[in-house]
């Protein structure tokens, strides 16, 4: 009956490479245009409403207005339920070199494509218009524009998630929001019904190592891992199937800010993040991350001992390496944030052939939830034809009608199988890129059950206490004494003291000094061990198990990359009568290294340099801040430092630079400066024809060696060593 052409027939409709993602057809642009309206007709007075004379009551008839009005009226849609803030950037991915041994995923064969992608980074807490600075897990959703249509990997910065099974997921998010009755905190999980909830789910305890760690405060996007959190199979061309944990490594190492710097973030600049991606996107300053896979043959699923259905375990990378395999470049920014950003629907269950689901049960209830939740955000089941959305291919099926409906669909066959359409569109073979689910065998109970494999939360919550550096482990110990010790209830409070016990007795004991309380001796059994209605409890305590596995170095950032200061922000703090010379020595020096150098100045526009050359201003001391910038540098020029001396936010714009434990740079003609700082104690004492770099400070009358040596420091990113001095004004 039905003709069937082949995928490789030219006459079937291909994507063209370098015309795909191309928005340009929904795309408008006013430049040069007059103003019309809806329909086309042209606007003659947009300032005016039609009026029963010119004091008089206006028309009812005015069309014009009442369009205008009706559609402001519609303009919002319902925010994300949870990851409602975020921001998305537009990009490439190529794979190195063609993996068909383990997928035939085109898109990681084809070493010659450049898959278009869309990113939305994201918090998950707060609302659309919270700060970007909250401690919180990030989200990191990829959608892949294929050749076979689209692919979401939908991650987290964290590798683990707080619960196992998605019908937990509503109690998490409701605990974690802000509390009914009042509607506080915004954006933060340091309030008793987050804690109350963690304190009674024990498998949340790996998970909540993270989020207490400085992951949780990224510097940057830029400088985030992203992970696919659920083990995923890999299914050959041969239907071999092999299980995956999918990674993001960003090649400008994994950073984060101190604590207080983030709290003070949020009020001088609640668009951080935001704003970082979008400035380094404009500037040229292109993010990448290696695609990381740890790959598990299907036959060694139980060689381990976690569970690789369980969400709440990683599989370190001392066990399975993360091998990269392609590399992903954010190049462009969205047009616009709404009808891009905020309009793409990422979903777990879009994948190719190639790319398949496992039975984690957390992993299955997404698989429900994303296009549910897509169909209440964007109004209807039409929301793969928004652009963002749109795969590059053509879509033929025999899906028709909804709200806003963009296809014109022609014919008159609407079915399967047909006869009067010659049966098309036709299901396509898998030799024909057909998908087909992994035939996994099945043979089992229905039942409402945890697997026992599930039972173990602490070994992997002490392997990574345990596997952080002195100071990220300080910040773990100073983060759970802030969140506990904004929860009001001392029940939950010690509650989670027995948790942390569990984890580690040293964490543990810390933080219940910060909270004068004793650990529980015996801890308190959590009320909720996700044990099924007919089982004894006894038989579902959590087990505790010791773990063969005692450190993992790949978890501490301490141990990311160190050796670029690429797309850094840099303040210098210069005011009239600035050293020309030297300032220009060290501007070129760091920005030839990549870094972004800003003028810090009394006054803004220009100063003038010793000899009277103009040098343009970006910020005045009144909208700068340190905590936007990752180093602050000191200029010589006798009236320039007595100037920048006597100015009060210079000399705490460098007390928090010190206290936030960042690269800080002066010429040794500005050490004047530096002793108006409450850290002056701590620099030698004769510095001159010398230069000095002692705990990330550098000082030196050669602009040069200054140079060197500061991006040496900065590269550090952090000298947290500093915090050891524990009485810090600023
Ligand atoms: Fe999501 N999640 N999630 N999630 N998730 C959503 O979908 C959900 C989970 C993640 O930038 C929602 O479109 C359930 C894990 C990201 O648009 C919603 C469960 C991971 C984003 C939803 C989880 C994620 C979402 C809300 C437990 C890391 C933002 C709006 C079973 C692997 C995507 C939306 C974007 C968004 C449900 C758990 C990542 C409600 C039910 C684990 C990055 O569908």
């Amino acid at each position: 009956m039905a003709k069937r052409k082949a995928q490789q027939d030219p006459s079937v409709e291909q994507p063209e490479n370098d015309k795909i993602r191309n928005l340009e057809p929904f795309t408008e642009d006013s430049a040069n245009e007059l103003m019309n309206t809806n329909t086309g007709v042209r606007i003659n007075d947009d300032q005016n409403s039609l009026k029963a004379g010119d004091r008089g009551a206006t028309l009812l008839e005015d069309f014009i207005l009442r369009e205008k009005i009706t559609h402001f009226d519609h303009e919002r849609i319902p925010e994300r339920v949870v990851h409602a803030r975020g921001s998305g950037a537009h990009g490439v991915f190529k794979v190195y070199e063609p993996l068909a041994e383990f997928t035939k995923a085109q898109f990681l064969n084809d070493t010659s494509i450049e898959t278009p992608v869309f990113v939305r980074f994201s918090t998950v807490a707060g609302s659309r218009g919270s700060t970007d600075l909250a401690r919180d897990v990030r989200g990191f959703a990829v959608k892949f524009y294929t050749q076979e249509g689209n692919f979401d990997l939908v991650g987290n910065n964290m590798p683990v998630f707080f619960i196992q099974d998605a019908i937990k997921f509503p109690d998490l998010v409701h605990a974690v929001k802000p509390e009914p009755d009042n509607e506080i905190p915004q954006a933060a999980s340091a309030h008793d019904t987050f804690w109350d909830f963690i304190s009674v789910m024990p498998e949340s305890a790996h998970m909540i190592m993270w989020l207490m760690s400085d992951r949780a405060i990224p510097r940057s996007y830029r400088m985030m891992e992203g992970f696919g959190v659920h083990t995923f199979r890999l299914i050959n061309d041969k239907g071999v199937s092999s299980f995956v944990k999918f990674h993001w490594k960003p090649l400008l190492g994994v950073h984060s800010v101190a604590w207080d710097e983030a709290q003070n973030i949020s009020g001088k600049d609640p668009d951080f993040h935001r704003r970082d991606l979008w400035d380094a996107i404009e500037s040229g300053n292109f993010p990448e991350w290696e695609l990381g896979l740890q790959i598990v043959p299907e036959e060694d699923e139980f060689k381990f001992e976690f569970d690789l259905l369980d969400p709440t375990k990683i599989i370190p990378e001392e066990l399975v390496p993360v091998r990269r395999v392609g590399k992903l470049t954010l190049n462009r920014n969205p047009e616009n944030f709404f009808a891009e950003t905020e309009q793409s629907a990422f979903h777990i269950g879009h994948v190719v052939p190639g790319i398949d689901f496992t039975n984690d049960p957390l992993l299955q209830g997404r698989l429900f939830s994303y296009t549910d939740t897509q169909l209440i955000r964007l109004g209807g089941p039409n929301f793969q034809e928004i652009p963002i959305n749109r795969p590059i291919v053509p879509v033929h099926n025999n899906q028709r009608d909804g709200y806003m409906r963009q296809t014109i669909n022609k014919g008159k066959v609407s079915y399967g199988p047909n006869s009067l359409g010659d049966g098309f569109p036709l299901q396509a073979k898998v030799s024909e890129g057909g998908y087909a689910s992994y035939p996994e065998r099945i043979d089992a109970r229905k039942v409402r059950a945890r697997s026992k494999s599930f039972l173990d939360h602490f070994s992997q919550a002490r392997l990574f206490f345990n596997s952080q550096s002195e100071p990220e482990k300080n910040h773990l110990i100073e983060a759970f004494s802030f969140e506990l010790g904004k929860v009001q209830s001392v029940e939950v409070r010690k509650r989670m003291l027995g948790i942390l016990s569990m984890v580690d007795k040293g964490l543990a004991s810390e933080v219940a000094f910060a909270l004068r309380l004793s650990i529980p001796q015996d801890p308190e059994l959590p009320m909720n061990r996700s044990v099924p209605a007919d089982a004894d409890p006894a038989d579902y305590d959590p087990i505790v198990v010791e773990g063969s596995l005692t450190m993992s170095p790949a978890l501490s950032m301490a141990n990311s990359p160190k050796d670029s200061i690429k797309s850094r922000k840099i303040a210098f703090l210069a005011a009239d009568g600035v050293d020309g010379a030297s300032f220009m020595t060290v501007k070129t020096a760091l920005e030839g290294a990549g870094a972004m150098v800003e003028i810090i100045a009394p006054r803004l526009n220009f100063i003038l340099s010793e000899t009277s050359e103009e040098i343009p201003v970006n910020h005045s001391f009144l909208t700068a801040a340190s905590v936007l910038y990752d180093a602050v540098y000191v200029p010589g020029g006798t009236n320039s430092v007595a100037t920048v001396e006597a100015e009060a936010n210079a000399v705490h714009f460098l007390n928090e630079a010190f206290k936030h434990c960042k690269a800080i740079a002066a010429d040794a003609g500005a050490m004047q400066v530096l002793e108006s700082t409450y850290f002056s104690k701590k620099l030698p004492e004769d510095f001159s024809d010398k230069s000095v770099l002692i705990n990330g400070v550098v000082i030196s009358d050669d602009a040069k060696n200054l140079a060197r040596q500061f991006i040496m420091a900065i590269a550090q990113h952090r000298f947290w060593e500093r915090e050891t001095q524990r009485r810090i004004p600023a």
